[in-house]
C-alpha cells in the first residue's frame, strides 16, 4: 500500500499532535511537517523530539512544492517501506484538494492511493462557525467544504450530549463527509482514524471554494507567520524552563491582546543538547495557555523555537513577540543568541 493523506485544518485544531500519534516509531506510518519558514521549525522539532517518523517540508505550501512532495513520498515508501504517510499544510491553509490531490492524480497517475482529504476541527472551531465564524468565517468554513472525512478532534473536552451536536452540526453543514471523533491526545478513536485513513479513499470532488476570490484574498492579506530561532545560555543552575516558557507565552499573549491582533496559534517549543524539552502553545489571546510538555529538572542550556501564525500587521507582531522574548528572556538571565528570526 502507498496511502497518501493530506491533513487540512484550522491552527491548533491538532493536526501535528494527531499525526504524531499515528507515526510513532515502529509503525509503518510517516508523518510529514509542511510549514512556511525555513527549517527546524517547532512542528518537526517536536516530531523528531518524541521519535516519530517524521519528514519536513518547508518553505511554502505543499500546493506549491509537488516535486518535493514526490521526493518525500518516494523514499518513505521505497527506502523507508512505509505504507501510510500523511502530511499536513499550514493550519490557514485551503485549496489543498485542488493543489495537492488533483496535482498528483494528474502528474502522476496511479502512483499513489489517495485517501480521504481529512480536515481537523475542535470543539471551539465549531462553536465559532455556529455563530457564523467572524472574520475568519471564510477559511474555517472552506477548509471543511475540502474535506471527505472531518476529525472532530479535542472530543475529551466534549460531554457526551457536545460531542453529538457538534458531530450532527457537522454532518449537517458538510454532508459530503464522513464524521469521525477523535482525542488525540487520549488516543480515543485513533484506530478508526487510522481505518477510515488507509480503508477509504479520496472522492476528488472539486467544489468550488472562491480560491484567489475577494473573500480568499482578504484573509489571507492579515496573515502573517513569525519564527525566531536562538540558543539560551543560562546563568544560575536554579534556572526553571519551564516557568520561563510559561511567562514568555503569558507576555506574547498580553502584548499581542494590547495590538488587538489575533494569534490563533503560537508553538513555544524548547530543549536541551540532553533531549529534554519543554512545550507550551497559546491558541489566541483569549484562551488558556496550554502546557504539552515540561523539563524535569532545572536547564542549563536552550535551544529554542517559536513559531506563531497571527492575524495582524507583521511588523507590529514582530515588535511585539521579539520584544516579549528579549525582555522575558532578560529577566530570566539568559544570554541569547538568536540564529534566525522570519517574518512572512
Ligand atoms: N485537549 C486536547 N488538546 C489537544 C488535542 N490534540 C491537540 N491538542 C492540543 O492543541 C494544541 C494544538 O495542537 P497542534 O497539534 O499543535 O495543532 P496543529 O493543528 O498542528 O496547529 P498548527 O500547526 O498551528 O496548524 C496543543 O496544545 C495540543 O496539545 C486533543 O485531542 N485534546
Ligand atoms: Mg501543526
Amino acid at each position: 500500500m502507498r496511502k497518501f493523506a493530506v491533513f487540512s485544518g484550522f491552527l491548533g485544531s491538532g493536526k501535528t499532535t494527531t499525526m504524531m500519534a499515528l507515526a510513532k516509531k515502529g509503525t509503518k506510518t510517516a508523518m510529514i511537517t509542511n510549514d512556511l519558514g525555513n527549517k527546524g521549525l517547532a512542528d518537526h522539532k517536536l516530531a523528531t523530539l518524541r521519535e516519530c517518523n517524521a519528514a519536513e517540508i518547508t518553505g511554502d505550501c505543499i500546493c506549491y512544492q509537488t516535486e518535493k512532495l514526490v521526493e518525500n513520498l518516494n523514499r518513505l515508501f521505497e527506502e523507508e517501506g512505509c505504507d501510510l504517510v500523511v502530511s499536513d499544510i499550514p493550519g490557514f491553509g485551503v485549496g489543498a484538494l485542488d493543489h495537492v490531490y488533483h496535482t498528483l492524480g494528474d502528474k502522476y497517475p496511479g502512483q499513489y492511493e489517495l485517501a480521504p482529504f481529512t480536515v481537523l476541527t475542535e470543539p471551539r472551531t465549531v462553536d465559532l462557525l455556529r455563530e457564523g465564524g467572524g472574520d475568519l468565517a471564510y477559511i474555517l468554513h472552506t477548509q471543511l467544504v475540502e474535506a471527505d472525512l472531518i476529525v472532530l478532534n479535542k472530543c475529551d473536552l466534549l460531554d457526551a450530549s457536545g460531542r453529538e451536536a457538534a458531530v450532527q452540526y457537522l454532518k449537517k453543514t458538510y454532508p459530503q463527509a464522513e464524521v469521525v471523533t477523535l482525542s488525540a491526545v487520549t488516543g480515543e478513536g485513533l484506530d478508526a482514524l487510522y481505518k477510515a485513513l488507509t480503508e477509504g479513499q479520496a472522492s476528488m470532488h472539486r467544489p468550488d471554494i472562491g480560491y484567489g476570490g475577494e473573500a480568499f484574498t482578504e484573509v489571507m492579506g492579515r496573515v502573517c507567520e513569525y519564527n525566531i530561532q536562538y540558543y539560551a545560555t543560562v546563568c544560575c543552575n536554579d534556572f526553571d524552563g519551564n516557568a520561563y516558557l510559561l511567562d514568555l507565552a503569558r507576555e506574547v499573549q498580553k502584548r499581542v491582546g494590547e495590538l488587538k491582533a489575533r494569534i490563533p496559534h503560537m508553538k513555544l517549543l524548547a530543549w536541551e543538547p540532553e533531549g529534554e524539552y519543554g512545550k507550551v502553545d497559546l491558541l489566541d489571546v483569549d484562551r488558556p495557555i496550554e502546557v504539552s510538555q515540561t523539563f524535569g529538572h532545572p536547564c542549563t542550556e536552550l535551544a529554542a523555537a517559536l513559531n506563531a501564525s497571527a492575524f495582524g500587521v507583521g511588523t507590529e507582531l514582530d515588535a511585539a513577540i521579539t520584544a516579549a522574548v528579549e525582555q522575558v528572556s532578560r529577566q530570566y538571565q539568559l544570554d541569547l543568541v538568536i540564529y534566525r528570526k522570519e517574518v512572512i
